[in-house]
């Protein structure tokens, strides 16, 4: 059956995407499944729950940067550009940006067509006479950009350290595509996470409320809901830990007993102790930010951070 971009899926439909990185994802040794996942609406919820958490600090940090150094911005990047977000835009940062630098365009671009349109609308009401063009699609795939901004020049703004999510390699594939995609003379503002304390970066993940915990074990609870899946959810335990090897908090999911369970049909046993590695947060040092963005075909020009050094916003041009 054909969907349209924007159809909601019936409510019985299993997403073939889904079930095949689950499957996969539990049949693998370690368990790990991509955190994409979590987001569904629940998981969206609490998302936005834990960018107001005292502990996490990334959102508030790189919300109060883009409020600040607007004139900067301004100076750098010049108006008329089109803005490229890779990410529905959040009402909190992505003002601050569009009021700074008087761009000619606004370009988001979303995998979830509901909260992109949401977001877009929201965007498009704050800044009368600015074409929102909404683009639903995977950034992580080839796209094509709107026909409407042919021709200008583009800045790309890639907030929030999701970068942090990928893997090196896939880090680089990444801002290699998003090079091509944005031409020559294109910029991009991107935030990363710094390495810091590791206490501050756990409790980042592992906060006092337990809304992390809420967050990770979501994923349990879609898997038994749109899966089909039996998981045992009080059998499992959120688990934060600093990885210092790959400079990277990781998200497991951790069996206390000795489990046996189903998804979709297909039978999992895990031993106690065994967990599923569901998320990685990827943390830079100054330098390996300008590495990263290097190799990925973007020379850094110029960069800003807080009082503590906590997140790092980095302007490149296209190299
Ligand atoms: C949205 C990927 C940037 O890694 O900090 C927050 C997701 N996971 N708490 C992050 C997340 C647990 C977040 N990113």
């Amino acid at each position: 059956m054909l969907l349209t971009e924007n159809a909601p899926a019936p409510a019985r439909m299993i997403d073939p995407a889904f079930l095949n990185d689950v499957l996969t994802g539990l049949g693998r040794s370690p368990k790990a499944t991509p955190p994409i996942w979590f987001y569904d609406r629940r998981g969206s919820e609490l998302f936005e729950e834990i960018t107001d958490l005292p502990e996490y600090y990334p959102t508030r940090t790189e919300t109060a940067l883009l409020a600040a150094h607007g004139a900067d911005f301004a100076a750098a990047v010049g108006e008329g550009r089109a803005v490229v977000e890779f990410g529905a835009g959040s009402s909190r940062k992505t003002p601050h940006l569009l009021r700074a630098i008087a761009p000619a365009a606004y370009v988001p671009i979303d995998i979830s067509g509901d909260f992109l349109h949401a977001s877009s609308a929201a965007l498009a009401a704050a800044f009368p006479g600015l074409p929102v063009l909404p683009v639903v699609g995977d950034f992580n795939r080839p796209l094509a950009l709107p026909g409407a901004i042919e021709g200008l020049p583009r800045l790309g703004f890639f907030p929030g350290s999701t970068i942090g999510n990928m893997e090196p390699d896939a880090a680089v594939d990444l801002l290699r595509a998003m090079r091509r995609l944005l031409g020559h003379d294109a910029k991009l503002l991107i935030g990363m996470d710094r390495i810091k304390d590791q206490d501050r970066l756990i409790a980042a993940y592992d906060d006092a409320q337990g809304v992390t915990a809420a967050f990770n074990l979501n994923l349990i609870e879609r898997i038994n809901r749109e899966l089909d899946g039996d998981m045992p959810i009080a059998d499992f335990a959120h688990r934060a830990i600093w990885n210092d090897e790959k400079a990277r908090i990781e998200m497991h999911l951790e069996a206390q007993k000795t489990l046996h369970f189903h998804v979709a049909g297909q039978y999992f046993q895990m031993d106690a102790g065994e967990t599923i590695h569901t998320e990685s947060s990827h943390k830079y040092g100054t330098r390996d930010e300008r590495l990263l963005l290097r190799a990925g075909g973007w020379e850094p020009v110029k960069a800003w951070t807080d009082d503590e050094g906590l997140f790092g916003l980095v302007l490149a041009e296209a190299g």
